[in-house]
């Protein structure tokens, strides 16, 4: 038997969080086509192959201009150190640039040697991947290289197979039926960001976030689960954008966000949503600490 953490790191927008669901065959991470979408660390199991591997998706790796970027990226940098083996996500449909540089020597610097995942395959002929392979052989010192497409699964196996041999022999560290540490109340903020970050641009995605102002348990399984919860923006201007004309977009978003959150509590979910205005909340410690996003 092997066990063991398995952190994904790499660039925004790399894939890392669609590669973690497929993983583990569940939505636990929220995905979006903006940059920045993961903000705090997020544990998926997948047992198989006589392995047990927790994966530990994470924020991708900027440049922080606010407290809060900097916690995100200190938490990707930390998941390194508690890893035991650290998968790269690139994305294969950009030429590598000053961020991937970034990346690749800060993992120098750490002393690990990643597998490097080279994303979205099925958007990049087979002319482009090669100089890519190159690269990261060079740029690494030949580490191991899998072609993939996390949003159609090929290459995934592969990677599977990479990812149980470079684990360490051990018992398995939680219950086969542990799936992820996300809370229903994470969840349940975090669909709702999802759902913000897809119907909104420009500054929106970035200065958006979302707390639960109160859970409801149902009485019973299959019952009516009741939320509460605020979306921040940080200025009076934004807030006409997430309300919509007439109501419009919030109305968009809240059903949206509650049709989710049905399937994934199994019954009716009432979603009450509110937009508040929040000026510093991306550099307010005690909502960052409310939110989740840990600092040091
Ligand atoms: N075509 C294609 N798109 C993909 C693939 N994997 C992910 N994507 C898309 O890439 C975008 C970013 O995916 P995420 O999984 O949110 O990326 P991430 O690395 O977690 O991003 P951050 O959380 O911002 O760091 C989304 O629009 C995904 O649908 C892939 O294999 N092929
Ligand atoms: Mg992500």
């Amino acid at each position: 038997m092997k066990a063991g953490f398995v952190a994904l790191v790499g660039r925004p927008n790399a894939g890392k969080s669609t590669l973690v669901n497929r993983f583990v065959g569940q939505k636990v991470a929220i995905v979006s086509d903006k940059p920045q979408t993961t903000r705090h660390r997020i544990v998926g199991v997948r047992n198989a192959n006589d392995a047990q591997m927790v994966f530990v998706d994470t924020p991708g790796i900027h440049k922080p201009l606010h407290r809060m970027n900097q916690r995100m990226v200190d938490t990707a940098t930390d998941a390194l150190r508690d890893a035991d083996v650290v998968v790269l996500v690139v994305d294969a449909t950009g030429d590598p640039g000053g961020g991937d540089s970034f990346v690749v020597e800060m993992l120098t610097r750490a002393n690990v040697k990643p597998i490097v995942a080279l994303n979205k395959i099925d958007r990049v002929p087979k002319s482009k991947l090669l100089p890519l392979i190159a690269h990261y052989a060079i740029a690494l010192s030949s580490p191991s290289i899998v072609p993939l497409s996390a949003l159609d699964g090929e290459g995934v196996n592969t990677l599977e197979s990479e990812i149980v041999q470079a684990l360490p022999e051990g018992d398995p560290l939680f219950p086969d039926d542990y799936l992820t540490d996300q809370t229903e109340r994470t969840l349940a903020a975090e669909l709702v960001r999802e759902k913000v970050l897809r119907h909104t641009r420009d500054e929106l995605p970035y200065t958006t976030a979302v707390i639960i102002d109160r859970f409801e348990e149902a009485a019973e399984p299959g019952g009516l689960t009741r939320i509460f919860a605020s979306i921040l923006v940080e200025s009076e201007s934004q807030k006409p954008i997430v309300i919509g004309k007439g109501g419009e977009m919030i109305k968009r978003i809240g059903t949206e966000a509650r049709l989710d959150l049905e399937k994934m509590l199994e019954g009716r979910v009432h979603l009450d949503l509110h937009v508040k205005v929040r000026g510093d909340w991306r550099d307010n410690i005690r909502l960052l600490d409310e939110m989740g996003l840990r600092g040091r």
